[in-house]
């Protein structure tokens, strides 16, 4: 899955495609360069960002998924915590609602996804966006996260998505210390398995690596980590890999898998 960021803060790209030309030239090229899915968003989540409208992400959002899904016949994912986005995006032309919030910002999310119908990404986050980094806390953040995971895959299913058109994601970065999110990356596994859903990682140029390299400040330098965290992820189960440099983590994500023994 490769990164499609329309704003003007997100934390590695931001306003680099806010122009929808350019966001979806920058899409088109991340097809090309192998990316399967596009993650299209018009907020950016990281921590500090300052909420957007519906109407303001909309404006952002709607003509790049129309010019994308124009141009090209990959699965285009609408990242959005608010449900009337995700119902005009799949309008537009998504394929897939990502939902950072798990279906808990608005009271009607869940009924919204199950009558669109589409795939839905739950995933965990421990606070809001603008707070989650402050101090982070758990007691025990696998089962605290799987517990979680589990209950808003509960309330999908029951305002009536079909499970198998659920994916769970452990959120890395969000309300997490570096212990937090290397924990839940081990525990992967566990995670889909407790859920009985496959999982989404989105590990890509996460400040989590500046604190294993200190020399990774700033978003560009964390390649090599986010190869390392893909390959990871892939080999713990990961079904879906959000990624900014999909180019080098498909090569990546090829190379591991021939150098494994045959299945
Ligand atoms: N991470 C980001 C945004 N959306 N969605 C899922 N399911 N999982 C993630 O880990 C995830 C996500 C943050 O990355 P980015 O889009 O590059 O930045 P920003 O939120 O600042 O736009």
């Amino acid at each position: 899955m490769g990164v499609v960021n329309v704003t003007p803060d997100s934390f590695s790209d931001g306003g680099r495609f806010l122009a929808a030309s350019r966001a979806r030239d920058h899409a088109l090229r991340l097809v090309e360069d192998g990316a399967d899915i596009l993650d299209i968003g018009g907020e950016s989540t990281r921590h500090g960002a300052e909420p957007v409208s519906g109407e303001a992400e909309l404006d952002r959002v709607g003509p790049v998924i129309e010019a994308v899904r124009a141009g090209s016949d990959a699965f285009l994912s609408i990242d959005t915590m608010k449900p009337a986005v995700a119902r005009a995006a799949v309008a537009a032309g998504a394929d897939v609602w990502n939902d950072v919030s798990a279906l808990r910002h608005e009271p009607d999310s869940p009924a919204v996804a199950a009558a669109i119908g589409a795939p839905v990404v739950l995933m965990h986050m421990q606070g809001a966006p603008r707070t989650m980094q402050g101090d982070p806390r758990y007691g025990d953040v696998v089962e605290e996260v799987g517990a979680f995971l589990h209950a808003r895959v509960e309330a999908a299913a029951a305002a009536g998505l079909a499970r198998a058109r659920i994916l769970i994601d452990p959120g890395v970065g969000f309300g997490k210390t570096l212990a937090h999110n290397l924990a839940l990356l081990r525990a992967l596994p566990a995670l889909s398995a407790r859920c009985g859903r496959p999982a989404l990682v989105g590990a890509s140029r996460k400040r989590f690596i500046a604190a294993i390299d200190e020399r990774a400040r700033d978003a560009s330098d964390r390649i090599g980590g986010s190869l390392a965290a893909a390959l990871f992820a892939a080999r713990q189960g990961a079904r879906v890999i959000r990624v900014h440099d999909v180019r080098e983590t498909v090569q990546a994500l090829r190379v591991q898998a021939a150098m494994e023994p045959a299945a």
